[in-house]
């Protein structure tokens, strides 16, 4: 979670003056009792309503909640508005918690360009080996995914180049 929150703040940093105040004003849409503090219930209710319901899981409540004090501040929502709108909301296909830094994700399922999602897991499922999935699936980690997307995308555009001479 630490490089979420890090990617979070970094992001944050470079918003325009218009994304920061949107994002104020989510802050203040959710605090419904105004106390500068997200707490679980005025978490689940905005996210329900919104019907982001896979974001409405208490784990990732916990997992936002840096300081452990049972409430969100500004700092801390901050990584909640990453998470939505740069996608980054995955949760655990089998056990459903938030899936943080690192992951395992079924590389047949990931490079499958007509599937619908992929199919990820968090390291104790995957370790404990509790999922259910296709047969000879074959797991990466999140990070071995991206670098052999790129290599992919690398290896694409050189063919297309190569054509073009
Ligand atoms: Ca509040
Ligand atoms: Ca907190
Ligand atoms: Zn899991
Ligand atoms: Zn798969």
């Amino acid at each position: 979670m630490e490089e979420i929150r890090r990617a979070a703040a970094a992001y944050y940093e470079n918003l325009p003056v218009a994304n920061k105040r949107y994002a104020r004003y989510i802050f203040s849409s959710m605090d419904k009792n105004g106390d500068g503090q997200i707490n679980l219930k005025e978490y689940v209710e905005y996210l329900d309503k919104d019907n982001k319901t896979a974001l409405a899981h208490p784990s990732l409540f916990r997992a936002l909640d840096k300081n452990n004090n049972g409430s969100l501040d500004f700092e801390e929502v901050i990584v909640l508005y990453y998470i939505t709108q740069s996608g980054r909301a995955l949760f655990c296909k089998s056990c459903n918690t938030f899936l943080t830094d690192v992951y395992f994700s079924c590389s047949q399922c990931f490079f499958k360009g007509d599937s619908v999602s992929t199919f990820d897991i968090c390291c104790d499922c995957y370790g404990g080996k509790k999922f259910e999935h296709h047969d000879g699936a074959i797991f990466c980690d999140n990070y071995t995914l991206l670098s052999r997307s790129r290599r992919l995308a690398v290896q694409a555009s050189k063919k297309v180049n190569n054509l073009r001479k």
